[in-house]
């Protein structure tokens, strides 16, 4: 059984890159049975912070979180796997860290909203369309991974 080719966006946003975050946030995705098929560092532009954040550029904070997006690095990511899209949220927790249970990214490692370390897309055509942003096609790397067959059966 190979797993279902279903890709989402999962960002660790400034504050998670300087907190030392990025190996306990790509473990979580990694001992779950996800798999890596991109990744990379870099500082985006103010622009690209709101290419990325189109959709809430009528919120008041919208100005303040692409300022902060772009204010250091990020490591962006694609991850691969069954359900991985949903899941993903599910393991990033609720957008404001006070409600985020804890077990999740956020409830354990966040405590505000406007620093909440991650950014995972919310759905099929997000993540296509965050996956289309972020990364060239031939960035995105496929592959086997051995551990398939005893993650999927
Ligand atoms: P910073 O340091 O860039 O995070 O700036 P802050 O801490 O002043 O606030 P930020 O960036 O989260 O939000 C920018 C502005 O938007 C800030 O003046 C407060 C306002 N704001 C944030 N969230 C909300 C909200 O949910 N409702 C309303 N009405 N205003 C909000
Ligand atoms: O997909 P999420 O990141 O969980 O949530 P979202 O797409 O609704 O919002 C994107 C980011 O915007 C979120 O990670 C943090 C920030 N944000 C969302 N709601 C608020 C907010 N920031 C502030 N300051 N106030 C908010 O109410």
């Amino acid at each position: 059984h190979a797993a279902e080719l279903e890709r989402t966006f999962i960002a660790i946003k400034p504050d998670g890159v300087q907190r030392g975050l990025i190996s306990e946030i790509i473990s979580r995705f990694e001992r779950k049975g996800f798999k890596l098929v991109a990744i990379k560092i870099m500082v985006p532009s103010k622009e690209f912070a709101q290419k990325h954040y189109h959709d809430l550029k009528e919120r008041p904070f919208f100005n303040g979180l692409c300022d902060f997006l772009s204010s250091s690095p990020v490591i962006a990511m694609v991850w691969e796997g069954e359900g991985v899209i949903k899941y993903g949220r599910k393991l990033i927790g609720a957008t404001d860290p006070q409600k985020s249970e804890p077990g999740t990214i956020r409830g354990d490692l966040a405590v505000v909203v406007g620093r909440n370390i991650i950014h995972g897309s919310d759905g099929p055509e997000t993540a296509k369309d965050e996956i289309a942003l972020w990364f060239t096609p031939s960035e995105l790397v496929s592959y086997t991974s051995n551990d398939e067959k005893w993650i999927y059966g």
